[in-house]
């Protein structure tokens, strides 16, 4: 397609101007297409780079063995008796601005549509690794559970202890949204290893890996972040500054 600059020009070039051309062929009129194209392209790529997939890899480029980082066993007596019952009991539940609040066992979310994925996993700290992620995608979770007006954040309320308080950490909805963000239950074909977050453990994958948030015990709905622990949206960017967009 051509584009409307090069038209313009052509049409300049040309100069054969309709009404309509030779108002657009004006030197303000054209600064002001031209700013409008740039937003407008501005806007598109943000939205597109927002959106678009992460890298995908086969099962030949797994890594031997998928590291954990941070906590590997949440201390609380809570999640002991639920590893111990293997999680019978564990709900997870989705509430906030939805329409819905849901409390779901981990058989219904294993029952709800999966999706598979094998994934770079990129951690600021230095090293980063591959595995294959199957769970639920969480748009899924959050069209049950309908978002309210107002809905902007979805918050993950984890259930390990992490400096004061739990870990958390919060996304945008375009994140939530996105096709390859799930709450995974499986790594490399089996039950989620506690290292890694048992039972279920988000992927979102545009973002570091401080932003997968492990052991998630809720999923809150928000419209800001300035009531969630220090009011910038994730246990590492309220204590040491981390970015809250850490889309890569
Ligand atoms: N609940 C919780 N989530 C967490 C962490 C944590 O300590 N607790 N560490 C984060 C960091 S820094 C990274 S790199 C990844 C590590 O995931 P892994 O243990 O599966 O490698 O989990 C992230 N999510
Ligand atoms: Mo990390």
């Amino acid at each position: 397609m051509i584009s409307r600059r090069k038209a313009i020009g052509a049409i300049g070039a040309a100069g054969l101007l309709s009404g309509c051309d030779r108002i657009i062929a004006s030197p303000t009129v054209r600064g002001v297409l031209r700013s409008a194209e740039g937003l407008t392209m501005r806007a598109q790529r943000l939205v597109t780079d927002r959106t678009a997939l992460a890298r995908e890899f086969g099962p030949v480029d797994l890594s031997p063995v998928f590291r954990s980082n941070g906590t590997a066993m949440p201390r609380s007596a809570d999640y002991a008796a639920h590893l111990a019952s293997r999680f019978a009991d564990w709900r997870l539940v989705v509430d906030g601005l939805v329409a819905r609040p849901l409390s779901l066992s981990l058989a219904q979310i294993g029952a709800m549509p999966a999706r598979t994925q094998i994934t770079r996993h990129d951690c600021v700290e230095g090293w980063s690794a591959i595995g294959q992620w199957t769970g639920v995608p969480l748009r899924l979770l959050l069209d049950r559970a309908g978002l309210r007006n107002g809905a902007r954040y979805i918050v993950f309320h984890c259930a390990d202890d992490f400096g004061a308080g739990k870990y958390y950490e919060s996304i945008d909805l375009i994140d939530a949204f996105h096709p390859q963000t799930i709450m995974a239950w499986a790594l490399n074909g089996q039950m989620l290893p506690v290292a890694n977050g048992a039972p279920i453990r988000l992927r979102v994958e545009r973002q570091l890996g401080y932003k997968h948030a492990k052991y998630v015990m809720r999923i809150e709905v928000v419209a800001s972040l300035a009531a969630i622990g220090g009011g910038k949206g994730g246990y590492w960017e309220d204590s040491n500054d981390y970015e809250w967009y850490a889309g890569i």
